[in-house]
């Protein structure tokens, strides 16, 4: 399994925003595109809502939506 993986949608700006940071900083993920059938479903089970970009790292098991936060959160981890 990854150690990260982004929920996130084809043209979303938010998720552009984190992918840009990642790519700067050469963070890789395992990217989970709403559009693939069975993945809006997961999203919503593990967070309660459809929306992106949305992270998990599975080193400890932090989740969370928002990008600005996600993106504090790569800096920081
Ligand atoms: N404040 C949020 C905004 C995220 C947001 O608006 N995401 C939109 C796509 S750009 C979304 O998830 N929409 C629901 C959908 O596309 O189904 C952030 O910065 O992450």
């Amino acid at each position: 399994m990854a150690n990260l993986i982004l929920y996130e949608k084809t043209g979303c700006p938010w998720c552009i925003k984190v992918l840009d940071y990642a790519k700067e900083r050469g963070i890789q993920f395992e990217l989970r595109n709403l559009t693939t059938p069975g993945v809006a479903e997961e999203l919503i089970k593990r967070g309660g809502k459809r929306q992106v970009p949305y992270l998990v790292d599975n080193r400890n098991g932090t989740e969370m939506y928002e990008s600005a936060d996600i993106i504090e959160y790569l800096r920081q981890n």
